[in-house]
């Protein structure tokens, strides 16, 4: 009689292992057989993701696609990108439309457990500011009672100005627009004395300005912003290959690992946490349905997390975000990765 449930259990296991596996390969199979990853991004936003007049994108979250193409599929090129407006993003997703959200997204519950998707981890430690124009005089958000507010639809944004508003016994005028270099180009115009987003979002929009001493970002950061890549609920498989390519970015910073000199890490590194996550050792690439040479791939095609985050947004752009609470946890911020074992 004992045995029974122990024998159900063992069988229920079994089928649970073997049925793992067809149902976490949808993704990646409808990738490698139409040859691409489909990414989606913003419709154009600087640092994050933008496209050239030719039509190439560029940027932070296009390189987390490019290093997801990468490990997924064998190249760096091996992804099209999706511009989507706040509004849209969720159902690309939900739809089919798109594989992978890399769109400055805020992971939230309602997001997490309502719309059918899952993040994959956070990618940018962000919070929302307040853009204004110098000569309406005001140097704190605690000062902006009766202001017009001009902002995007579809985001945490509106949902953030309103506690805010609300929690301080404020008055305020919403004006949100679907695309946000129209909610900007509003501010800019003065219909509203207000441009809010995210912090890296008024960064971003800054450097379009042809005044921009003429605007100040005010001081308060009113809400947490987690952003990060998300996938559709329902494929594990697929979801682990992205989250552990952002963990594996992550880990590469912290373990010195750069583009530039990962195949020699590769060959030489007598580090184990090194020869781990560049495939030298172990095999951590199999459960995920990959090749050794998965991390090694994400890395050599964009750098790890720092080179990413200083190229698109740090020092060697035109944003120069510092890293802030963006740093490694072992560099006074809280950008921590699980470990690759
Ligand atoms: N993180 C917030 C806001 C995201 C958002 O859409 N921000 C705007 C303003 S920075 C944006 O990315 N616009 C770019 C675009 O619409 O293409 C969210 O997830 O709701």
């Amino acid at each position: 009689m004992r045995r029974l449930p122990s024998l159900f259990l063992i069988a229920v296991a079994g089928l649970a292992v073997t049925a793992m596996p067809a149902v976490a390969q949808k993704t990646l199979e409808a990738a490698k057989g139409r040859g691409h990853i489909l990414c989606g991004v913003s419709q154009g936003l600087p640092g994050f993701s933008n496209p050239d007049a030719k039509g190439n994108w560029s940027g932070f979250d296009v390189d987390f696609c490019k290093a997801v193409a990468a490990a997924a599929l064998g190249g760096a090129d091996k992804v099209r990108f999706q511009p989507l407006s706040a509004k849209e993003r969720f159902t690309a997703l939900q739809s089919g439309e798109i594989d992978v959200l890399s769109r400055n997204t805020t992971w939230t519950l309602s997001r997490d457990t309502a719309l059918g998707l899952d993040f994959a981890g956070i990618s940018y430690h962000d919070g929302q500011g307040f853009m204004v124009h110098k000569k309406i005089g005001v140097k704190s958000a605690k000062d902006l009672n009766g202001a017009t507010v001009c902002s995007n639809a579809g985001t945490t944004t509106e949902l953030n100005v309103a506690d805010y508003f609300r929690s301080h016994g404020m008055k305020y005028k919403l004006v949100t627009f679907e695309k946000s270099d129209d909610a900007f180009a509003a501010y800019v115009k003065g219909r509203c004395d207000v441009y809010t987003t995210d912090q890296s979002g008024l960064y971003a929009q800054r450097i379009r300005l042809d005044d921009p001493d003429d605007h100040l970002i005010l001081p308060e950061i009113i809400s947490k912003e987690p952003l990060g890549p998300a996938t559709r609920q329902g494929d594990d498989g697929w979801s682990d290959i992205v989250r552990w390519t952002l963990f594996a970015l992550i880990n590469a910073e912290e373990l010195g690992i750069t583009a530039a000199n990962a195949a020699q890490l590769k060959a030489e590194s007598t580090n184990p946490e090194v020869r781990r996550l560049l495939g030298s050792e172990g095999d951590l690439g199999k459960n995920l349905g990959l090749d050794g040479d998965w991390a090694l791939r994400a890395i050599q095609a964009v750098g790890n997390y720092g080179e990413v985050f200083e190229r698109n947004l740090g020092s060697g752009s035109p944003l120069k975000i510092a890293r802030n609470v963006n740093a490694l946890w072992s560099k006074g911020g809280i950008l921590y990765a699980p470990p690759a074992r």
